[in-house]
């Protein structure tokens, strides 16, 4: 029996992108930062990563597939907060952004993360952009790295 798992490292030669929304851009930017971290930290250079910024986490999606489309970086971490208001836009909004990063990154086979808040208050954002229940930037960012790690090894 073997156990095949991606390892938590980068050689430096990676060209990874993250996709960000600037709605909520208070919170985003937290998990820009820390998705930042993590890509340094697990041995990427930081020539070899780009931030890409969409209006709103409903258009990740679309310039997810546009990236993947070029085929020119090896991995993609969407990040974004989608908060609940008093109307049913969050449910869409958040739905479309689910669906559509999962979707794309199945059509092309890449190794894509889903760092997108989908939280019920402000407060709850806040707790995961870097305070007390974490940073889900830098996760997001370890998820993409593992990927691209497991899936060379699915490649040999
Ligand atoms: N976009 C977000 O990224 N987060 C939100 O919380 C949000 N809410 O609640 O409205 C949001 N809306 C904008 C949406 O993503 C699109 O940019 C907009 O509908 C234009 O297409």
């Amino acid at each position: 029996m073997q156990t095949i798992q991606g390892a938590l490292t980068l050689n430096g030669n990676e060209k990874i992108a993250i996709i960000a929304s600037r709605f909520n851009h208070f919170i985003v930017d937290r998990l820009i930062e820390g998705a930042k971290d993590a890509f340094l930290r697990h041995g990427g250079a930081e020539e070899n990563l780009d931030i890409i910024l969409a209006p709103g986490a409903y258009e990740i999606p679309f310039v997810l597939a546009r990236l993947l489309g070029k085929d020119s970086y090896m991995g993609v971490c969407c990040l974004g907060a989608v908060i609940r208001g008093a109307t049913p836009h969050f449910d869409f909004v958040s739905a479309e952004a689910t669906k559509g990063i999962a979707n794309t990154a199945l059509k092309y086979g890449a190794a894509v993360s889903f760092g997108v808040l989908t939280t019920d208050t402000i407060e709850q954002a806040i707790e995961r952009a870097g305070t007390k229940a974490g940073n889900k930037g830098f996760e997001a960012m370890c998820s993409v790295i593992e990927l691209i790690d497991l899936y060379r090894q699915l490649e040999v």
